[in-house]
């Protein structure tokens, strides 16, 4: 019998090409930004699956980032090689990241999109082998003939062209949206490419899961604790008490709920008045992503993509996921 040879491989490059020719008016432009963004993915996944037999690349470097927050060998790995292949890719004229106190302006004569990027997200994982993911926002700029300014990264989530992550995890993919849809890409470390793996991403519109730190549960809002105290009663007939599930990676805790349903609470706590999570490079994405899978995300008190940004690391409480949970959540608060 003739062997069966599967060749209908769309890899994520081939799959950007398809894309763009759904849009006449495309330059192409946006099609390379994305594909620099596969090319540091490799990059980076590369040295992570390495990271613990390379005794530079773990740990800590001493010093501490705009956050606050302890910064690890990878965080500045990731940070430095998302850059060079955004400058590289000539399509990018300005980057935010969670690593820069201040905008990065690339001058770029013609390039019209600006990167807002957590390069690292949940680095503090990596020590322990957890799933850690890289989560990154494009818009087009605003402002004409002068280097990009401020306050082209501070457009509403609603402007985004585009939004995804990269997941780095017993398989590493990027998973993204454009506004028509979300899809997942499995790389194949054999022959380098990411691969179609996860068509037409849609999240289930009920879940049996919470996604929450529940440390900090007498920190939350009155109407979190009720939903979270209601999420765990015993009603066989709505099948609670509900499981709970929290890796404490963002990106690890929205990529089981996209794929499995649920809710991913991160209220305002005692440390974290204003919510831990970052507006530009966290919620914003995250929440194009779970949108356009047909899920919801709120601030508590409206869409977290229709919030006015005021400073590119301004946090924001967030509360996503299957929109029936979502709703259902909404309505302790009402
Ligand atoms: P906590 C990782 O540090 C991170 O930024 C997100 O990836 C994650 O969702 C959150 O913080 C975990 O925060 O306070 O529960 O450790």
């Amino acid at each position: 019998m003739a062997t069966v040879i599967n060749t209908n491989l769309t890899t994520l490059n081939g799959f950007i090409n398809i894309q763009e020719r759904k849009y006449p008016a495309a330059t192409g432009n946006l099609s390379g930004l994305l594909r620099s963004v596969g090319l540091a993915a490799k990059i980076v996944n590369r040295e992570l699956t390495m990271a613990g037999l390379a005794e530079d690349m773990m740990g800590e470097t001493g010093e501490t980032n705009v956050q606050g927050e302890n910064v690890k060998h990878m965080d500045v790995f990731a940070n430095e090689h998302f850059i060079a292949a955004f400058k590289r890719g000539r399509r990018c004229c300005g980057i935010v990241s969670e690593e820069q106190d201040d905008m990065v302006v690339i001058d770029e004569e013609g390039a019209q999109y600006l990167v807002c990027i957590d390069p690292l997200d949940g680095s503090s994982n990596i020590d322990v082998n957890i799933p850690v993911g890289t989560i990154f926002s494009i818009y087009k700029r605003i402002s004409k003939d002068c280097l990009v300014t401020k306050e082209d990264f501070l457009q509403p989530g609603t402007k985004q062209i585009a939004a995804g992550y990269v997941i780095y995890s017993s398989s590493t993919m990027i998973v993204y949206t454009t506004g028509d849809g979300v899809n997942g890409f499995t790389l194949d470390p054999a022959i380098g490419e990411f691969c179609l793996s996860h068509p037409n991403m849609q999240m289930p519109a009920d879940g049996k899961i919470v996604s929450c730190n529940l440390s900090y549960k007498s920190e939350f809002p009155d109407f979190i604790q009720r939903y979270v105290d209601y999420s765990f009663e015993h009603d066989k007939a709505s099948q609670r008490p509900y499981n709970l599930r929290y890796v404490g990676s963002m990106v690890a805790d929205i990529h089981r709920t996209l794929l499995k349903g649920g809710i991913f609470l991160y209220p305002p706590t005692t440390d974290s008045p204003k919510g831990k999570l970052r507006l530009l490079y966290e919620c914003n994405p995250i929440s194009f992503i779970i949108e356009q899978a047909g899920g919801a995300s709120t601030n508590g008190k409206q869409r977290i993509l229709e919030m006015d940004p005021t400073s590119f690391h301004e946090r924001t409480p967030i509360y996503c996921g299957s929109k029936n949970m979502v709703e259902q959540m909404l309505m302790m608060h009402n």
